[in-house]
């Protein structure tokens, strides 16, 4: 009777031992199905930047399959370069890449290709002599921003413009598109000066301090273009900071790029004259992109995203409330 016993408990044991490793097992396995990206981010420079860094971490979840390899680059190419080459030696699924400027890529992509790897580029674009070494693309049309904001000029403004261009970081897609906008804009009216152009790289800390510095130069300004949100931000604070106003029935107009919630907020306080969107949110983008590579469906090379544009005059709270970043 206690062999019975014995062998009883002896198969239990057994039994149970197995569904633990059984129970065990599924999970490893599940471990091993996520698809690995790895994310080089441009760094955290605006606010822009910061929704478009929230919608690829919110995206890219073990609840959708994913493990995330976050780099934050802190605006410096040799950084992403540096990123993309540990993520080449982590084997992971995909790379995806915020490029902080447009050229010196040919390199390391050849070596993510050489790997097999697929490499997609979001947000601003990447200049390489061979487009095979990116799978696809998704963005802005940085000119059309560009030619927005001067049409509005165009429609609303005086015929004699003094404009300070408060420029993006030098060589990035956003500021190449935002900038020829404008310079096209200026050549084709004759009324229109650009009085300074300068980098403010960006952020509200650089453009406040370029802007402090024209407004000692400058008498005469009746227009800032900032390529983003931040800086127009930090020129707003130096152009009141030295006695002037800005915005509707300001003494300077301002005219902003990006359009995100602290932006429309400044729009609909009648700072920013006029804002046009520039949208962050690629996570959903980038995802819907891996998903059809995954089921070996063909992608579209270049995606463009579409975009709209908020005016201080006509501009509401519902439109604020409406935005998701
Ligand atoms: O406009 C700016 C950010 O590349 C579109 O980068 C992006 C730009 C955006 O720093 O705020």
């Amino acid at each position: 009777m206690q062999n019975i016993v014995k062998r009883f408990m002896t198969l239990v044991s057994v039994v149970l031992g197995l569904s633990f490793i059984l129970g065990a097992f599924p999970a490893s396995v599940h471990a091993e199905d996520l698809i690995v990206v790895g994310f080089s981010q441009v760094g955290a420079e605006s606010d822009w930047r910061t929704a478009n860094t929230k919608s690829m971490q919110d995206t890219f979840v073990e609840a959708n399959g994913y493990r995330l390899i976050f780099d934050d680059a802190q605006q410096k190419q040799e950084n992403q370069i540096t990123a993309i080459r540990n993520f080449i030696q982590q084997e992971v699924d995909y790379i995806v890449l915020a490029p902080v400027t447009e050229t010196g890529w040919d390199t390391v992509l050849q070596e993510a290709q050489d790997a097999a790897i697929p490499v997609i580029i979001v947000d601003r674009m990447i200049d390489v002599s061979d487009d095979a070494l990116f799978t696809a693309w998704v963005g802005s049309d940085f000119k059309l921003e560009g030619d927005k904001a001067v049409e509005w000029m165009l429609e609303t403004q005086a015929e004699e413009l003094k404009i300070v261009h408060l420029q993006g970081t030098i060589g990035s897609s956003a500021q190449i598109g935002r900038s020829e906008g404008l310079e096209e804009g200026v050549e084709a009216n004759e009324g229109w000066e650009i009085i300074a152009q300068q980098t403010g790289e960006f952020t509200q800390a650089k453009g406040q301090e370029v802007m402090e510095s024209i407004l000692k130069q400058h008498e005469e300004i009746n227009v800032v273009y900032a390529e983003n949100d931040n800086m127009a931000f930090g020129a707003i604070d130096a152009i009141e900071a030295a006695g002037k106003t800005v915005g509707v029935d300001g003494d300077i107009v301002v005219i902003s790029f990006d359009a995100t919630r602290a932006g429309l907020d400044a729009t609909l306080e009648g700072k920013i004259n006029y804002n046009v969107e520039c949208n962050p949110l690629h996570g959903v983008r980038v995802d819907a992109l891996i998903q059809q590579l995954e089921a070996g469906e063909e992608v579209d090379k270049l995606a463009y995203v579409e975009e709209m544009t908020f005016d201080a005059t006509t501009i509401t709270q519902d439109d604020i409330d409406a935005r998701e970043y």
